[in-house]
């Protein structure tokens, strides 16, 4: 059994190491429940899951305070429970119910909570790289010390404006952290079919440092987002980390209908990536360290267990929004 990294066993203590798998486990819970919902039709759209990914959102996440801003991406409930955003108020939200986050008028892909520094999922692919930039902007101006962290897709990578909030960022030394997750696909697409050379590269013409790590070991991305979160509060500018990691679900959950058997990845890859599940991973290493025991682990489980079935019952139990609602909500001004 492999132990963890000394250096990082060092930054983090005993009770934070379990917060940390705690939430990835949290996550991983509500995703899978998701998952079975959508197959049993209960959901009114598709989900993205997160499954596999958990440790870059929790790694991160748990080094910000509510003051900190993010951006998510399509793939957005990892982000927004780990930055804090409640489980009940997501769930209900991708129900479409009254009582979600966004009064069920947004639904999975734009959950956001604005007083928790979640400025939100995005269907539009690279969005919250601007998003960010602008928020960077402002906590730089506010002088405050918050600092601006986007969540973006290897996919996205290719859009332009990761090359223009690079320029800016670095010109203007903004409180920027820019997380590439590299899940290796942009839907069905293979990365190395679109994209070319090394995302992290893409930095180093701007003079912003870019780093790989591996994104399923959670004490790398620790030790990455601490460097950066560093740089970018002590005024030295944007960092981009580049995580590499894998999709353990589809594209979307619904995609086995519109595939018709078809496939675009095989199976040895799908159980490859298994053996290196981030979840296992920080759960194995601190079983070994004796941090927690499979009692522990159970009744964590437990717990987990019980506050997914809550969050379901609660949307399940809530609910939908009047129709009379459907344009409320579009514009500034228009809030209860
Ligand atoms: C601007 C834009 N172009 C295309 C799409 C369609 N689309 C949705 S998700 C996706 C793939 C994104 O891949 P990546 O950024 O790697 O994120 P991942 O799904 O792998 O997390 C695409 C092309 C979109 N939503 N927005
Ligand atoms: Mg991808």
């Amino acid at each position: 059994m492999s132990r963890m990294p000394v250096e990082a066993r060092a930054q983090i203590d005993d009770a934070r190491l379990i917060a940390l798998l705690e939430r990835m486990l949290l996550i991983r819970r509500v995703e899978e429940r998701l998952g079975e919902e959508f197959k049993a039709g209960s959901l009114p759209g598709g989900v993205h899951l997160y499954i596999g990914e958990e440790a870059i959102a929790v790694g991160v996440c748990a080094q910000l305070a509510d003051t900190d801003w993010i951006a998510s991406t399509h793939r957005g409930h990892g982000h927004f429970l780990a930055k804090g955003g409640d489980p009940k108020a997501m769930v209900a939200e991708i129900y479409g119910r009254k009582t979600g986050i966004c009064r069920g008028m947004g639904g999975s892909m734009h959950v956001a909570d604005v007083s928790k520094g979640i400025l939100g999922a995005n269907g539009i692919v690279g969005a919250g790289i601007s998003l960010m930039t602008g928020a960077a902007l402002a906590a730089q101006l506010d002088g405050q010390g918050a600092v601006a962290v986007c969540f973006f897709g290897d996919g996205a990578a290719g859009q332009g404006v990761l090359m223009e909030a690079l320029n800016v960022g670095a010109l203007w030394k903004l409180p920027l952290v820019l997380v590439c997750e590299n899940n290796g696909y942009s839907e069905y697409t293979r990365g190395d079919a679109v994209t070319a050379g090394v995302i992290a590269d893409r930095a180093k013409p701007y003079g912003v440092p870019g780093v790989v790590i591996d994104g399923n070991d959670i004490f790398e991305v620790w030790q990455a987002t601490a460097a950066a979160l560093g740089r970018a509060r002590r005024g030295q500018g944007p960092t981009l980390i580049e995580a590499r990691t894998y999709r353990m679900r589809g594209h979307i959950e619904a995609e086995a209908a519109f595939l018709q058997g078809g496939t675009y990845r095989s199976q040895e890859e799908i159980e490859h990536w298994k053996q290196h599940d981030p979840i296992d991973r920080l759960a194995r290493g601190l079983q070994a360290d004796r941090v927690i025991d499979s009692d522990a682990l159970a009744r964590i489980e437990q717990r987990i267990g019980a506050q997914v079935q809550g969050a379901f019952e609660f949307a399940e139990q809530s609910e939908l929004p009047d129709i009379a609602q459907v344009s409320e909500y579009m514009f500034s001004g228009q809030r209860p």
